[in-house]
């Protein structure tokens, strides 16, 4: 059967969300975390938000003021030469080393409800919102793994500190508690195993290392959840291949009869984001069993080569549905696509 997008791609748009504010657009929903609950598929879902321009001279930012908690708005004038505004996701500031000064939306985090996978409710209201320190620019593209009945939620929290992973959990999707940063500067993409192996819990995560080294999965291990060690390197990136620039764990892995499954997203020299898989050991998952030699899914409908940000395909949740798996992925930091296949036949392109 292979892959399959959805005939009804992109399933979500931004004309299917409410704006958080009243002075807002939104711009993108996407890159969603995937859960079930209670028969019904959930997802969790980034929302990007700006102010509605008001004027041609200025970049209205919206941040979160790190004293009150409350939003406020940057003003960034489009005509200071200081400033580098190429990307459309960030304002750069010229000879900084960092990458950027700040984002030019603000995301907060909108739950999606559906009883067939493909026609969801939208909430609209936010689930979780940007309110502490390391969130003032925003809270971005979580993940959802159950444990026991508790659904925890990795989410990239956005400051002028850097970016961290927080960590959330809820067990009705009414109410959610935040637990705190569970990684610190420059960690993302954190996805944790959906139950304990040899007595720990397991999480891939993606530092980024500002001295050496490419941006590659790394595995960590917690007794708790909330503290993590015996950091490893588990997957690099690949020159020649299609994630051959940079690497980050997409799903939380799901348990196959041949090991653990994970699919991942990978960024080639041009800078185009594809899905690919990997396979890793049932009960030692540092290592793998097996890897895409080519990706599963990679940016070629017209929807996804165009978009807020371009070529992106950013897959972060999955759920398993009538023996199919279904692969929710952000496209171009735009809109939500569904990819519709099985884990067997997953397993069958795995070298
Ligand atoms: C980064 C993150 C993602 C985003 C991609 C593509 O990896 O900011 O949220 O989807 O870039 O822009």
């Amino acid at each position: 059967m292979g892959i399959k997008r959805h005939e009804s791609n992109p399933i979500i748009t931004c004309e299917d969300v409410n704006p958080s504010n009243e002075d807002f657009e939104i711009i993108g929903v996407f890159n969603p975390g995937a859960a079930r609950y209670k028969g019904e598929i959930i997802l969790a879902m980034r929302i990007a938000e700006r102010f509605m321009d008001s004027g041609n001279d200025y970049i209205k930012v919206p941040v979160i003021d790190r004293q009150s908690g409350l939003l406020k708005i940057l003003n960034v004038d489009k005509g200071d030469s200081r400033y580098d505004f190429s990307d459309s996701r960030v304002i750069k500031e010229k000879g900084s080393p960092y990458d950027f000064a700040c984002l030019t939306s603000m995301s907060h985090i909108r739950l999606a409800r559906s009883a067939d996978g493909v026609n969801f409710k939208i909430d609209s209201r936010p689930f979780i919102y940007p309110g502490n320190e390391y969130e003032s620019f925003g809270i971005e593209d979580p993940r959802i793994t159950e444990i026991d009945g508790s659904y925890y939620i990795t989410y990239s929290a956005v400051s002028p500190y850097g970016i961290v992973t927080g960590l959330a959990v809820t067990s009705d999707f009414k109410n959610c508690k935040k637990l705190g940063n569970i990684f610190g500067t420059e960690n993302k993409d954190v996805v944790i195993f959906p139950e304990k192996i040899n007595g720990r819990y397991f999480a891939l995560n993606r530092p980024v290392s500002k001295s050496t080294g490419d941006p590659v999965i790394w595995i960590s291990e917690s007794d708790n959840l909330l503290y993590w060690g015996n950091h490893k390197v588990l997957a690099c990136n690949r020159k020649g291949f299609w994630d051959s620039k940079k690497i980050g764990a997409g799903i939380p892995p799901v348990k196959t009869d041949e090991g653990w499954l994970e699919l991942y997203h990978g960024v080639d020299e041009r800078e185009h984001y594809s899905m690919g898989a990997l396979l890793l050991d049932m009960n030692c998952p540092s290592k793998i069993i097996a890897r895409s030699e080519k990706p599963l899914l990679k940016p070629q409908e017209d929807y996804e080569t165009g978009g807020f940000f371009s070529n992106v395909i950013f897959p972060c949740g999955a759920v398993k549905r009538q023996k199919k798996l279904y692969i929710y992925y952000g496209i171009s930091d735009n809109s939500i696509g569904l990819a519709v296949t099985s884990v067997e036949d997953i397993l069958n392109t795995l070298v």
